[in-house]
C-alpha cells in the first residue's frame, strides 16, 4: 500500500514537469480536421482530375446599386438541395471581403466573429464596376485600375490580382467545403446499408468513386454527432458544420502571422515535401503547460491573420472565424505558398488585404480591427513580478531593495496569492492587511501596482462577485442552456462570466470601482490570466465546446474570442473608475484579432531555457505583425531557475521588447536583479537604465503604431521588403521608425554575434550603421551584409542606422514618472549623405488629453540645406503630427530642454557651432579614425554640451 502511493506520487511529479501532449488534440483527433485534411490528400492524389463541386449561379448575381457589392447563389453539385449565398464587398481602401453562408439551412451558423474583431462596419468603395461575363464576374479598381478581383463561376474560384499577377486565390485547389446542417439519421436508417453500399473493410477507393460525397465528409459519419477525446464527450448537438477553404499565394514564397505559436516568424511548412511540422498550425486558445519551443500547437491566443510576402509585394488575409481552426502551409515552389484553413464552425468571412507594401497591409488591417492603443507611458518601464510577493511587507522590501541598488522599476505585481481563497478583488487580510497603505507606499515614488484578476469565480455565496453574477444570470451555461457551468480552477469549484451577455458589461465596470478605488487606489491596474479560459478539469484544459453562451451560441463558436471580451471589459472598467478616465493597463494571456485595442499580452508560461528565450523573440515579432505590438515574454523564464548568464541575457531581450516584465513560478528561487552578485547586478542595472533612457523612443514608436498600425517591433521584411536575405530573419529587428536595430543574444557562451545589415538593393544606397554604444561605424553593402560584432555578457548588439536622430533621457531615475521634466540628449547618426531625421512624441502619459491635442510631436532634421527640407508629418495625407504649440501640455513642459547633442559622422571639424541667431556654443570634436566612405572604423564625434534649446520650441543649430 505504502509503495503504491509512493509510485503514484512519483508519477504525478513526473507528469507535472513536461508538456503533456496527450492533453491536447492533434489534427487526427479532431473529427473536422481529420475530414478537412483527408479532403486535401484526396484532392492531391486525384491531381488534375480534381474539381471543386462548388459553382456560382450566374443568373442569381445581384449587383448593389453603388456597385461595391454583389451577391449570388452558390451550389455544390454534391448537395444540389443545399443553397449557399456568396457576397463580395470591396472596401474604400481596396480590401475585399468574401462572405459565404448556408441559405435557409436547418440552423444558423455563427456569423458574429467579425463584429467583435472589427472597429466599425467598413465603408464600401465607390470606385467599382462589376462586369459579368460568361465564365466570371470581375472588377478592376485602384488608382491605376491595377487590382482585379475575378470570381469564376464553375468551379467557384476567387482571385485577387495586381498588374495581372495573382496575389491571393480562394478555392484554387478545390478544397472549399461548407458542411451543411442536417438532421441526425435515426439509428435504424444508419444501421441499414443501402443496396450496393459498401460496408466497412471493403476497398475505400471504390467507395469514394461510388459516393463522391465521401470525398468531402469522410467514409462514415465520423465524429459527426458526438466526439470523444480522452475522458470527455462533446455532445455536438448541431452535428457537423465545419468549413474548409484553400487560400493560395501563387506569387509569394514566404508567409508570416497566425499567432500564437512557438515557431519561426517565417512559417515553416506543415505539408508537402519534407514539412517541418506534421500537424497543421492550430488556433484554439489553450493553456498549454510547459509548451515546447518549436511547435505548431495552439497557445493562449489566436489571430487568424496571415501575411504573404515577396520581393514584389505584400498581401494578407484575415479570416474572421472564432472557432477552432487548423491551417496547413506548404510551398510547392520557392515562389508560392499554399494554405488550407479548416474551421469547426462559423460562416466563411475572409478579408483579402491587397497591400502592396507591408505598410499598406498594416494600415488595411488596422482600419479593420483597430491599432494598438497608446499605453500609459509608465507601462513601458520595467515591471517586477513573481508568483508571489507574499505580503505587503514583502512588496515594501522589494521596492526598498530596488531603490538601494538604484535600479529603476515602475510596477510591482501581485499574483493570485494576494487574494483570499482565490476570490479575486478580496485581499487576504492576514498577508495583506493594509493594501491601501501598501499601494500608496508604492505610488509615493511614482510607481504602480498590477494585481491579477482571473476569470474563474469561486462558487460560494460569501463571494459577492460570484453571488451577484449568479443572481444577474450572466454566467456561462451548461449544454442544456439552463444550469451554471461549473468547472475546476485555482478557486476550486468555479463558474465563468459570460461576457457575450451585454448585461454583464455595466455590472463588471461597476464592481471595479469599490474594489480598486475605495478599497485600493487608482494606482492599481489589472492582469487577466487564465482567460482562454483555462479550466483544470475541462477538455483540453478549457471549457466544454457544448457549453452555452448568450444568444444560444455554443462555446465552440466563440472560443477564440472569449478571452478578448474579458480584457476588453476589464480595460473599460479600469479606465472608467476615475473621472476623467485614465488610460488603463491590462495584461492579457488570451487574445484574438482586435485585442490590441485593450492592452498588452505576454507569451505565457515559458521555460527558463535558451530555446525559450530565443523563440520568445520570434513570438513577440509574430504577435507584433498581427497587431499585438504591446507584447513580451517572461524575463528569466517562468519555470525553472535560470543560471546567471541566462538571466542577464534575458534582461537584454526584455529591455528590447515592448512589454518588459520579469516573472517567475512560485517554486522558483527568488531572482530579483538586486540579488545577483557583482558584476552581474551592475550589468542588469545598466540594462534597466538603458531601457529607461530609451523610453522616448519606445513611446514615440507606440504613438506611431497607435496612429498607423505599423508595428512597434519591425522585422526585416517590413523595413526592407525587397531584401530577400531578410525574409527569414527573426532574431533581430528594428524599433519603430527610430533607426535602431537590435540583435539580442540568446545563446549560451556567446562573445560575438553576427548581425545582418539590411539594404534595399533597389536604392543602391547602402548605409552606415553605428554601434549605439561605441559609435563604431559599420558599412552596409548593396545586397546587405553580415558583420561580426563583440557581444560579451555586458554587450548588446544595438545599432543606429545612418540617417537617424535618436532622442534619449540619460538621467537615471527610480521610475519613469519621475522623468517628466528631464532634459533630452539627441544622438544624430549622419547618413552617407550627411543627413538625419528623428521624432519625439510626448504627452502627459496617463490621461486621454492627447486626444484633444494635448501633446507635442517634434521632428528633428539634420541637413546640409534645412530650407529645402519638408516636414514628414503626414500619414495618409493627414497631418497627424501637427499640434498647437501652446497647448496646456506643451506649456507644462515649456522648460524641458535638450541638454546634449552628439553628431556622429561629420566629415570634417567644424569651425563654428551656433544656435541660429545666437552665440557660439560649447562643443568638442573628436576626429574619426580610419572611418571613411567605404571602410569601417571610428567616426568623428561632435558633442554639443547644453545647446540651450527647448523641446517645445522650433530652433536650428548651425554647424559650419
Ligand atoms: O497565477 C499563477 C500563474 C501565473 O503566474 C502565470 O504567469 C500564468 O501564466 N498562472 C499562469 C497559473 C498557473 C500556472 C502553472
Amino acid at each position: 500500500m505504502r509503495s503504491l502511493s509512493l509510485l503514484a506520487l512519483l508519477f504525478i511529479i513526473q507528469e507535472a514537469v513536461a508538456f503533456k501532449a496527450h492533453d491536447f488534440k492533434t489534427c487526427s483527433q479532431a473529427g473536422f480536421c481529420r475530414r478537412g485534411r483527408a479532403l486535401s490528400s484526396r484532392a492531391k492524389e486525384a491531381k488534375s482530375s480534381w474539381k471543386s463541386p462548388y459553382t456560382l449561379d450566374a443568373s442569381s448575381i445581384n449587383i448593389a446599386l453603388d456597385q461595391s457589392t454583389f451577391t449570388a447563389g452558390v451550389k455544390s453539385s454534391l448537395y444540389p438541395e443545399i443553397k449557399f449565398g456568396l457576397e463580395l464587398r470591396i472596401h474604400d481602401d481596396g480590401v475585399v471581403r468574401v462572405r459565404m453562408d448556408e441559405v435557409g439551412g436547418l440552423r444558423k451558423r455563427y456569423d458574429e466573429a467579425a463584429s467583435w474583431a472589427l472597429i466599425a462596419e467598413p465603408t464600401n468603395s465607390r470606385d467599382i464596376k462589376w462586369t459579368t461575363g460568361k465564365k466570371d464576374i470581375r472588377a478592376a479598381y485602384g488608382s491605376k485600375k491595377d487590382i482585379e478581383v475575378v470570381v469564376a463561376f464553375e468551379p467557384l474560384r476567387i482571385s485577387l490580382s495586381r498588374n495581372g499577377k495573382e496575389q491571393i486565390v480562394l478555392n484554387g485547389e478545390g478544397l472549399l467545403h461548407m458542411e451543411h446542417f442536417r438532421n441526425k439519421a435515426t439509428p435504424t436508417e444508419e444501421a441499414a446499408p443501402k443496396e450496393g453500399e459498401i460496408t466497412e473493410g471493403e476497398a475505400q477507393v471504390v467507395m469514394k468513386a461510388d459516393n463522391p460525397r465521401a470525398w468531402f465528409e469522410g467514409d462514415n459519419e465520423d465524429d459527426w454527432w458526438e466526439e470523444t477525446f480522452s475522458s470527455w464527450t462533446d455532445s455536438k448537438p448541431k452535428g457537423p458544420e465545419s468549413l474548409s477553404l484553400d487560400i493560395n499565394f501563387p506569387n509569394h514564397g514566404t508567409v508570416y502571422g497566425i499567432p500564437q505559436h512557438a515557431t519561426r516568424l517565417a512559417l515553416p511548412s506543415t505539408t508537402g515535401d519534407s514539412p517541418t511540422f506534421t500537424d497543421p498550425y492550430r488556433l484554439y486558445n489553450a493553456d498549454v503547460f510547459e509548451y515546447i519551443a518549436s511547435s505548431p500547437v495552439s497557445l493562449y491566443g489566436s489571430i487568424p491573420l496571415m501575411h504573404a510576402h515577396s520581393v514584389d509585394s505584400t498581401v494578407a488575409i484575415f479570416d474572421a472565424v472564432a472557432s477552432e481552426t487548423w491551417i496547413d502551409v506548404s510551398h510547392s515552389s520557392e515562389k508560392s505558398t499554399e494554405t488550407h484553413w479548416i474551421s469547426e464552425s462559423g460562416i466563411l468571412d475572409v478579408f483579402l488585404l491587397p497591400g502592396p507594401t507591408p505598410e499598406d497591409v498594416f494600415r488595411q488591417y488596422a482600419k479593420l480591427t483597430g491599432s494598438a492603443v497608446l499605453p500609459a507611458q509608465w507601462s513601458l518601464g520595467y515591471h517586477q513580478c513573481r508568483w508571489n510577493y507574499i505580503s505587503s511587507d514583502d512588496v515594501r522590501t522589494v521596492q526598498k531593495r530596488f531603490d538601494e541598488e538604484d535600479m529603476p522599476v515602475d510596477v510591482f505585481w501581485l499574483d493570485i496569492e494576494y487574494s483570499a481563497d482565490h476570490k479575486y478583488f478580496i485581499w487576504n487580510d492576514k498577508t495583506f492587511p493594509d493594501p491601501v497603505d501598501m499601494v500608496n507606499d508604492v505610488a509615493a515614488i511614482g510607481r504602480k501596482m498590477v494585481v491579477i484578476v482571473d476569470p474563474h469565480l469561486k462558487r460560494t455565496s460569501d463571494y459577492p462577485v460570484y453571488k451577484e453574477a449568479s443572481e444577474l444570470g450572466v454566467l456561462v451555461k451548461t449544454k442544456d442552456g439552463e444550469g451554471e457551468y461549473e468547472g475546476w480552477c485555482w478557486s476550486g469549484s468555479s463558474s465563468w462570466i459570460d461576457f457575450f451577455n451585454p448585461q454583464a458589461w455595466d455590472w463588471w465596470k461597476r464592481i471595479f470601482k469599490p474594489y480598486t478605488v475605495e478599497g485600493g487606489t487608482n494606482a492599481v491596474h489589472i492582469w487577466n490570466d487564465m482567460n482562454e479560459p483555462s479550466v483544470f478539469n475541462g477538455p483540453e484544459i478549457t471549457m466544454p465546446k457544448d457549453n452555452v453562451h448568450y444568444g444560444g451560441w455554443e462555446h465552440r463558436d466563440v472560443h477564440n474570442i472569449n478571452g478578448m471580451l474579458y480584457s476588453n471589459l476589464t480595460s473599460q472598467a479600469v479606465s472608467a473608475r476615475s473621472d476623467p478616465p485614465m488610460r488603463p493597463f491590462v495584461l492579457t494571456r488570451a487574445f484574438y484579432a482586435g485585442s490590441q485595442r485593450f492592452g498588452a499580452m505576454w507569451t505565457g508560461d515559458n521555460l527558463g531555457t535558451w530555446e525559450h528565450m530565443a523563440v520568445g523573440v520570434k513570438m513577440v515579432l509574430a504577435n507584433s505583425i498581427a497587431g499585438m505590438s504591446f507584447a513580451g515574454s517572461d524575463v528569466g523564464g517562468f519555470f525553472g531557475n535560470p543560471e546567471t548568464e541566462m538571466l542577464v541575457r534575458w534582461y537584454q531581450v526584455g529591455a528590447f521588447a515592448p512589454f518588459f516584465r520579469a516573472h517567475a513560478h512560485i517554486d522558483t528561487k527568488r531572482r530579483e536583479p538586486f540579488l545577483l552578485d557583482q558584476p552581474y547586478k551592475g550589468v542588469i542595472r545598466d540594462i534597466l537604465r538603458l531601457r529607461y533612457s530609451l523610453l522616448p523612443v519606445w513611446y514615440t514608436a507606440f504613438r506611431e503604431t497607435s496612429v498607423t498600425g505599423l508595428p512597434v517591433l519591425r522585422p526585416h521584411y517590413v523595413v526592407f521588403p525587397k531584401d530577400k536575405n531578410g525574409f527569414d530573419i527573426d532574431d533581430q529587428y528594428f524599433i519603430g521608425s527610430s533607426g535602431l536595430l537590435v540583435k539580442p543574444v540568446t545563446e549560451k557562451g556567446q562573445t560575438e554575434a553576427s548581425v545582418y545589415l539590411p539594404e534595399d538593393e533597389a536604392f543602391r544606397l547602402w548605409q552606415v550603421y553605428y554601434d549605439y554604444f561605441t559609435h563604431h561605424a559599420y558599412r552596409g553593402a548593396a545586397k546587405g551584409k553580415t558583420i561580426t560584432v563583440p557581444a560579451a555578457l555586458d554587450q548588446i548588439p544595438l545599432f543606429v542606422r545612418g540617417g537617424s536622430i535618436v532622442p534619449t533621457r540619460e538621467r537615471p531615475r527610480r521610475a519613469s514618472t519621475l522623468m517628466k521634466n528631464d532634459p533630452f540628449t539627441l544622438r544624430v547618426a549622419l547618413s552617407k549623405a550627411g543627413t538625419a531625421r528623428g521624432e519625439l512624441y510626448l504627452d502627459d502619459g496617463e490621461s486621454y488629453s492627447h486626444q484633444q491635442g494635448q501633446f507635442i510631436w517634434r521632428e528633428f532634421i539634420s541637413s546640409r540645406d534645412l530650407a529645402a527640407e519638408k516636414p514628414n508629418d503626414a500619414v495618409d495625407g493627414v497631418a497627424l503630427k501637427s499640434f498647437n504649440p501652446s497647448n496646456d501640455y506643451a506649456k507644462s513642459i515649456a522648460n524641458v530642454r535638450v541638454e546634449k547633442i552628439v553628431l556622429v559622422g561629420l566629415s570634417s571639424k567644424p569651425s563654428s557651432v551656433k544656435v541660429e541667431g545666437g552665440e557660439e556654443l560649447v562643443w568638442e570634436y573628436t576626429p574619426g579614425v580610419s572611418a571613411s566612405e567605404k571602410k569601417e572604423g571610428t567616426p568623428s564625434l561632435l558633442t554639443i554640451k547644453d545647446p540651450r534649446v527647448l523641446v517645445t520650441k522650433d530652433w536650428a543649430i548651425v554647424v559650419q
